[in-house]
């Protein structure tokens, strides 16, 4: 008979045990506190990093020790080099969210500001492949890196290194940080820490009472659970936004040979006209639109801001958008295959009327297929 061994029991540890466990722990803070109190003093300037395809855990980090360099009188920098339409929509509300009180700056960007003896900290990946500026490297002064991933052979060199496996994500290390400094955050930068520890432990289902502890000291910064919980809804509710514009809201016009017809899309909310949208938005509709086989220009509009209309285009081999959308008054203008800009009105079917109109002109009369539902609104039903 085969004997069943007993279910691994939890690990306990002794009370003696957890007390060397903390007391490693904070040593362990310590030693990065004093790596990174030396070098931003002895740096010219300080530029911050994540990974690219930035996540909560990466911008919170990064927003953290952004703070710690101003503290300590530094002038700091956090790169985020994503094209913004990629960045997942919760990620880009952090960003967004501190956009003014941070200087979040592009690759671009970097380079005009880099100057001789500054300092680069790269947090939340150890990688040299996922960082933007990893072709810049040796023209830092040092390079810190601090994270919680396993090293290996394409970690980036430096002696610095800084790697904790045992901690749940960068947020927590940084919140170490800013509590044994001392450093106060703003509700902004509490919130995003709190997001990249509740990332990384998949909403505190993978933590202990240590992670528990150092959330507890967010909260006491005003970091909320109900921003945290809008904040991983927002994928959902952005992708569900996009989503209508790409399926429920689309009319098609053929034109020319029916045999072999040149297909435009045209779309905006058709539900609530005067629904605000980021321009993000608006550009991924058109995109998803223009990747679909058989679609030969996309056309999508809404409002940026009160008596703004924004319309993002994709074209084809076939239609070269550029041409069309300088045809409407407004700012407009791009390239062949992408194209848009705004039109400063309140009247967005007047828009779309328009667009249709010189789409009508430039591809000969069209025959009109309504794919989907179609609703023209009229001025009346609109007021
Ligand atoms: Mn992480």
């Amino acid at each position: 008979m085969d004997i069943i061994e007993n279910e691994p029991k939890e690990m306990e540890l002794s009370e003696e045990a957890k007390t060397d466990q903390d007391e490693n722990d904070s040593m362990e803070i310590e030693e990065l506190r004093e790596t990174l109190e030396e070098e931003i003093k002895n740096s010219s300037c300080v530029f911050i990093t994540g990974h690219t395809e930035p996540d909560f855990d990466s911008i919170g980090s990064c927003l953290g020790l952004q703070l710690i360099a101003s503290h300590l009188g530094k002038e700091a920098y956090i790169i985020v080099d994503d094209n913004p339409i990629t960045i997942e929509p919760g990620s880009k509300v952090l960003i967004d969210a501190s956009r003014e009180s941070s200087h979040i700056i592009t690759k671009e960007e970097f380079k005009q500001l880099q100057r001789p003896k500054s300092l680069l900290i790269v947090t939340d990946t150890n990688k040299y492949y996922k960082v933007s500026v990893s072709d810049h490297l040796y023209e830092f002064r040092s390079v810190i890196v601090i994270d919680h991933h396993e090293k290996d052979e394409a970690t980036i060199p430096t002696p610095y290194l800084f790697i904790k496996e045992n901690s749940s994500s960068c947020s927590e290390i940084v919140t170490q940080l800013l509590e044994q400094m001392g450093i106060d955050c703003s509700p902004e930068i509490a919130n995003a820490l709190f997001a990249g520890i509740s990332l990384d432990t998949k909403r505190f289902f993978r933590s202990g009472k240590k992670t528990h502890g150092i959330a507890q000291h967010l909260k006491d910064h005003n970091a909320t659970e109900e921003y945290i919980k809008d904040l991983f809804l927002e994928d959902f509710v952005t992708g569900k936004r996009i989503a209508k514009l790409v399926f429920d809201y689309v009319i098609f016009k053929e034109y020319g040979d029916p045999m072999s017809p040149i297909v435009v899309a045209f779309t905006q909310d058709r539900d609530n006209p005067y629904q605000i949208y980021h321009k993000e938005d608006l550009a991924k509709a058109a995109d998803d639109l223009i990747g679909f086989r058989g679609i030969d220009a996309s056309f999508s509009l809404g409002f940026l801001e009160e008596g703004r209309v924004h319309m993002s285009a994709r074209g084809s081999e076939k239609v070269n958008v550029v041409e069309i959308v300088t045809k409407l008054p407004g700012q407009l203008g791009g390239k062949r295959l992408s194209a848009g800009g705004s039109v400063f009105t309140n009247d967005i079917q007047k828009v779309e009327q328009d667009l249709i109109h010189v789409c009508d002109e430039q591809f000969e009369t069209g025959i009109h297929t309504d794919i989907h539902k179609q609703k023209v609104y009229t001025n009346q039903e609109k007021n």
